[in-house]
């Protein structure tokens, strides 16, 4: 990867971690409504697996979705914007912290309903082997998403019609305050693959650069053999599950822990000892994004609220 391409990867990850610690405080101060999932301690994740998709490869994940929009390439503006429930936000207002999405940028959405998005995914995936081309279908979604009946009758019929959609599961150990071994027959989630006769992988969700690898390589295998692959990233969501959970079921030891892993810290030390920039130049990036959010946040403020009229717009199709 080129040095202003790893620049880049470490700007996005900066950008969603200022944009949700932003996003909390106006939260806190009662400018969004609704529930919002933040993704901090995540972003290597969508980062490294977004950085490893072509434009034309579709992207669809589930309401932990800020960080996915931010690296489809939604400006920081229209994603403040939408939190804020703004007409100049990219899904008008209307959608709000957890329906993030830009067909244009191909981000097909964050979606509400655990586990409701992998069938939609099977179904874009369908309509680009009906169109004979070979996109590739990026569907992401959390490791409870794992345990509903839409995962494994998405992942069947992926695999028996030969559908190019690689599934991402974001293992971030719990499903609101339900962990991973109290929640799920098999801990390695890579394992549920097996029984769909479908190949997978696992890779550490911490290490944007192994995210990166990991993807690129799965995506490769799916547009190749025109087959689907299931990638499970392991990683961690150092914040609450939604805004507001008190997060009785985790010890602070846990999350610490976690903490000392963090994907932007971890990616600070891999550009620094590689000599791709010094400390000072990433500090110059860490301003620009503080500024940018800043600017994002004015935006947002400064804007209409969707109009009454709009109120039954955009709900069909015409
Ligand atoms: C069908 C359905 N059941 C329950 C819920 C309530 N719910 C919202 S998020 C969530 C946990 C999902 O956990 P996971 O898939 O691991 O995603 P994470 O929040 O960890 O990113 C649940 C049960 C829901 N939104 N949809
Ligand atoms: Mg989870």
């Amino acid at each position: 990867m080129k040095k202003e391409q790893l620049l880049d990867l470490y700007h996005q990850m900066v950008l969603i971690r200022r944009v949700e610690e932003r996003g909390a405080e106006l939260y806190q101060a009662g400018k969004i409504g609704g529930f919002m999932h933040l993704y901090i301690g995540q972003e290597a994740v969508s980062t490294g697996v977004i950085a490893a998709r072509e434009a034309r490869d579709r992207v669809i994940t589930a309401y932990r979705d800020h960080g996915v929009a931010l690296n489809c390439g939604i400006p920081a503006d229209a994603v403040m914007a939408e939190l804020l429930g703004k007409a100049t936000g990219m899904s008008k207002g209307k959608g709000g912290s957890m329906h993030m999405a830009d067909t244009e940028k191909n981000m097909w959405g964050g979606h509400a309903i655990v586990g409701g998005h992998l069938p939609i995914a099977a179904g874009l995936a369908l309509g680009d082997q009906y169109a004979k081309n070979d996109n590739v279908t990026i569907c992401m979604f959390g490791d409870g998403a794992t345990n509903i009946g839409y995962f494994h009758e998405a992942l069947n019929l992926a695999k028996t019609w030969g559908l190019r959609v690689l599934w991402v599961c974001e293992n971030n150990q719990y499903g609101m305050g339900t962990s991973v071994q109290r929640a799920s027959a098999v801990t390695d989630i890579r394992q549920k693959a097996e029984g769909y006769g479908m190949k997978s992988g696992q890779v550490d969700g911490m290490d944007v650069m192994k995210v990166y690898d990991a993807a690129k390589e799965a995506i490769d295998f799916v547009r190749t053999n025109g087959q689907p692959y299931l990638l499970e990233i392991d990683t961690y969501r150092f914040r609450g599950h939604s805004m507001g959970d008190p997060e009785r079921y985790r010890k602070q030891e846990e999350v610490k822990k976690w903490q000392e892993n963090d994907p932007i810290g971890i990616f600070r030390k891999y550009l620094t000892e590689k000599k791709t920039a010094t400390a000072k130049v990433l500090d110059e990036i860490d301003t620009n994004v503080e500024e940018e959010v800043n600017k994002a946040v004015q935006f947002a403020e400064s804007s209409a609220e969707p109009a009454m009229e709009d109120l039954f717009t955009d709900i069909y199709t015409e």
